[in-house]
């Protein structure tokens, strides 16, 4: 078997390919991570060069030592990795410091991992950690109307919560964790990373303000899904508010039946 044909590769490819055609991937727009299993690293062993050397991450990322991760090239087109998937991708092994990275395998003609590694590997730790493992996914997407709603919403991520909980009645199941905000940052380092990953201990879902979207999940279907759910909700809003406003909406009260009706958890919090 080749390595393209291997399953978490295809999955990585649809899932790209589908979030380039719901337009949040312009030019060389966002950017997506997954962490291989203990089985997938087996078997990709055979097809991986480890000979290349060690680079900086510029944080440390002590629970992902030796760990290996599929990411998107930095300067790629997402819209390109269903054309020729070693020129836009890459497989990635974290040292055993947690403190590099080398590429092991495509990425090929000199091209480097995602600018946003920081923030993708950061979460990925502070994920791994808070889910026993069970994350494996970390997503960055330009969410055309989330970014739109950062231009008129309060940045505070309990008015982001309730007001997407609000646009549809499946929201707080779906992401019941809230929603988090950062505030406009350069995007691209160390600081911006730490300021996700603080968020991302509570929430799966980052919103970088004026810029895009942070998710995190357990596999490249449900973070896709997660992310295509917050969007949407986010579309509803625009087109609510540019109708003029809320008439009628769900109440705290309609939530709270909501998660009798679902045997769901709804944070008071947010009501
Ligand atoms: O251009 O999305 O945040 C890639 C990015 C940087
Ligand atoms: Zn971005």
């Amino acid at each position: 078997m080749a390595l393209q044909d291997m399953k978490f590769i295809k999955t990585f490819v649809k899932i790209t390919h589908d979030a380039w055609l719901k337009g949040w991937h312009e030019r060389n727009g966002g950017n997506i991570s997954y962490r291989l299993t203990q089985e997938e690293t087996n078997i990709i062993k055979e097809y991986i060069d480890e000979s290349a050397e060690y680079t900086p991450i510029g944080i440390k990322v002590e629970n992902l030592a030796n760990e290996y991760f599929l990411v998107t090239g930095s300067g790629k087109f997402i819209r390109n990795i269903s054309v020729c998937l070693e020129e836009n991708v890459g497989l990635i092994k974290i040292d055993e410091k947690g403190e590099n990275y080398k590429i092991v395998w495509g990425l090929v003609n000199g091209a480097r991992p995602t600018s946003e590694l920081p923030s993708h590997l950061n979460s990925h730790s502070i994920k791994k950690a808070a889910t026993n493992g069970k994350h494996r996914v970390i997503m960055h997407s330009h969410t055309t109307n989330l970014i739109a709603l950062t231009f008129v919403l309060p940045l505070d991520g309990k008015v982001f919560t309730r007001e997407l909980w609000e646009m549809a009645t499946e929201c707080p199941v779906v992401f019941p964790s809230g929603i988090g905000v950062v505030p406009w940052m350069v995007p691209g380092g160390a600081e911006i990373a730490r300021a996700t990953g603080e968020l991302m201990n509570h929430h799966d879902i980052v919103i970088w303000a004026h810029h895009g979207t942070f998710c995190s999940g357990d596999d490249l279907d449900l973070t896709f899904g997660l992310m295509d759910t917050v969007e949407k909700s986010a579309e509803i809003l625009v087109k609510v508010l540019s109708m003029g406003g809320k008439r009628q909406t769900i109440t705290s009260d309609n939530f709270r039946d909501l998660a009798k009706g679902f045997n769901i958890e709804i944070d008071e919090k947010y009501l």
